[in-house]
């Protein structure tokens, strides 16, 4: 069965805003070693700081482990039809994830739980989305929407709105926004 459209407009999303840095129509290591250069100068953190090496180390790790997977020509870069068929294979059976998409859903609670007290409220949320060029006034509008109600989204609630995000054919599920946009 072709993946939905409404699914693939979120994968979509996600491969340009998050992915494809440099916006050249795929992913490769450029990509990922500019997102580093974004984080760490959001966050302030200095090339050569523990945290700007911790960075660097997860990015490539998840870099190397999406290659290994989804680059199926071996051509050192990940195209749409790439990813969205591998995200389609994840949407099938969600809890048997690949290694570097649990490492990348990790990493991204953690670099937005920036004050590591084990949860994101909207400031966090606002400021790791906002690093990807998104507007702060939608992200606060998508934050309100995962967080139901609540003030903060602890790593259960976010892994499983996580996997919500990449399996939901539902536009109302609070998963659609947890990338930070509010309508597809
Ligand atoms: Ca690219
Ligand atoms: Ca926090």
């Amino acid at each position: 069965m072709p993946i939905s459209e409404f699914r693939r407009k979120k994968l979509l999303y996600v491969f340009h805003v998050f992915f494809d840095v440099n916006q050249s129509g795929t992913i490769d290591k450029k990509d990922f070693e500019l997102a580093i250069e974004k984080i760490c100068s959001s966050r302030g953190w200095a090339s050569g700081s523990e945290q700007y090496k911790k960075t660097y180390n997860s990015m490539i790790t998840i870099w190397e482990g999406l290659k290994q997977r989804a680059d199926a020509n071996n051509d050192g870069q990940v195209s749409v039809e790439e990813w969205a068929q591998m995200w389609d294979e994840y949407s099938r059976n969600p809890d048997n994830a690949l290694e570097w998409q649990n490492q990348y859903l990790r990493f991204m609670f953690d670099l937005e739980d920036a004050s590591g007290d084990g949860s994101i409220d909207v400031d966090e949320f606002t400021s790791v989305c906002s690093c990807y060029g998104l507007g702060a006034a939608e992200c606060r509008e998508a934050f309100q929407k995962i967080a139901q109600g609540k003030k903060e989204v602890t790593y259960d609630q976010f892994a499983s709105l996580w996997k919500q995000f990449f399996t939901s054919e539902n536009a109302s599920d609070p998963g659609n926004f947890i990338f930070g946009k509010t309508q597809f």
